[in-house]
C-alpha cells in the first residue's frame, strides 16, 4: 500500500505547547522506514502550515472557541490533503498535533466515502460544542462539529454539512466526559464503549461488538482517530490531557490489531503527542510501537 504522511504541527486545539512537535519528533524516530517494512510505500507530505498566532489573539473571533479561524484554515487544508490522497489510492495517515486536526482529516473522508465509519479511540468523547465546553480548547469538540452540531464556523470545515452520520461514530476508551457530552452521546445515540465496559467484558468482546456493528451498518471504510489519552495515564506521560484507569498497552495493541485485520481502515489520525510533557521518550517510543504494530496486521 502507498502511505502518505501527513504532519499537522499544532497545538491551537488543546491551548498547551507540546503537541506541535509529534511530527518532527516521530520522523527522528523514523516513522517512515518503521511503516515501510511492511510492504508499503511510505512518502512523507511534509507539514500542513500552520500560521502564527499570538496567545493573546486566541479569542479573536469566538469567546469559547480558541484560535478558531488558525484552526479553520489549517483543517480546510488538511482536508483536501486527505482527500487528494485517498483520491490517488493512497492511505493517509495523519500525525499531530491536538486532536482538532480530526476537523479536517474526517472533512476530507467523508468526501471520498458515502458511508464510512469513525472509531474514536480516546479517553474523551471530543463531542462538546462552544457552549458545553468549559475550556474553549477546540480539540475537545471536533466530533460534535462532525456531526453537525455546534458553531457554523467549525461544521462548515471544507464543505456544509454533516461530515459523518451518528450511528457510523464508535467511542471507544471513554472515561471522561462533561456533562454537555453525556447529553449528547444520549440524543445522538453514540456507540459509546466505556473503559469500564473494556474493563469487565475484555476488551476482545468489546471489540466484537463494534465489528458487528460496523458490519450490520454496511461500513465501507474505517477511519481511526486515535488518540494517545486512550491509554492509562501510566503509559503514557507524553500527552496533555492523561485519565488513569484507562486501557493498558496490551488492550490498546488487540484493538488496533482486531480494526486492522478488518482491512476496513483506509486512513487514521495518531495524534495529542505531547513531546514537552514526555519522559525519556517513553510516548514517541510507544507511539512507534503502536504504529509499527498496526500497519503490520494492516
Ligand atoms: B482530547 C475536556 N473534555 O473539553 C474539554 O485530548 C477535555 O483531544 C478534552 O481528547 C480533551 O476541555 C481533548 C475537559
Ligand atoms: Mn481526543
Ligand atoms: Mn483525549
Ligand atoms: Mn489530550
Amino acid at each position: 500500500m502507498d502511505i502518505n504522511i501527513i504532519g499537522v504541527p499544532i497545538y491551537y486545539g488543546a491551548d498547551k505547547r507540546g503537541p506541535e512537535y509529534g511530527p518532527e519528533k516521530l520522523r527522528e524516530k523514523k516513522v517512515a522506514s518503521v511503516l515501510s517494512k511492511y510492504n508499503n510505500k511510505v512518502y512523507d507530505m511534509g507539514d500542513i502550515h500552520v500560521p502564527d498566532v499570538k496567545d493573546y489573539d486566541k479569542f479573536f473571533s469566538h469567546a469559547n472557541l480558541k484560535y478558531l479561524d488558525a484552526i479553520m484554515e489549517v483543517n480546510k487544508n488538511l482536508a483536501h490533503t486527505v482527500y487528494s490522497s485517498l483520491m490517488s489510492e493512497s492511505f493517509p495517515l495523519v500525525i499531530g498535533g491536538d486532536h482538532s486536526i480530526a476537523l479536517g482529516s474526517i472533512s476530507g473522508v467523508s468526501r471520498a466515502h458515502k458511508n464510512f465509519a469513525v472509531v474514536w479511540m480516546d479517553a474523551h468523547g471530543d463531542i462538546n460544542t462552544q457552549d458545553t465546553s468549559g475550556s474553549g480548547n477546540i480539540h475537545g469538540m471536533p466530533l460534535a462539529k462532525l456531526m453537525n452540531v455546534g458553531h457554523e464556523g467549525l461544521t462548515n470545515v471544507y464543505f456544509q454539512g454533516q461530515k459523518v452520520k451518528p450511528e457510523n461514530v464508535f467511542i471507544i476508551g471513554a472515561r471522561d466526559l462533561d456533562l454537555g457530552e453525556i447529553a449528547l452521546i444520549d440524543k445522538m445515540k453514540l456507540n459509546v464503549y466505556s473503559a469500564d465496559e473494556i474493563i469487565e467484558k475484555g476488551i476482545n468482546e468489546v471489540m466484537q461488538a463494534v465489528m458487528n456493528k460496523l458490519k450490520v451498518n454496511h461500513v465501507e471504510a474505517i477511519h481511526l482517530s486515535f488518540d494517545l489519552d486512550f491509554i492509562d495515564a501510566e503509559f503514557v506521560p507524553g500527552t496533555g490531557t492523561p485519565v488513569s484507569v484507562g486501557i493498558n498497552v496490551d488492550d490498546t495493541k488487540k484493538a488496533l490489531k482486531t480494526l486492522a485485520e478488518s482491512k476496513l481502515i483506509k486512513s487514521m489520525d495518531f495524534v495529542e503527542l505531547n513531546v514537552l510533557l514526555d519522559k525519556n521518550d517513553i510516548t514517541a517510543d510507544l507511539a512507534i510501537d503502536l504504529l509499527d504494530w498496526t500497519f503490520k496486521h494492516m
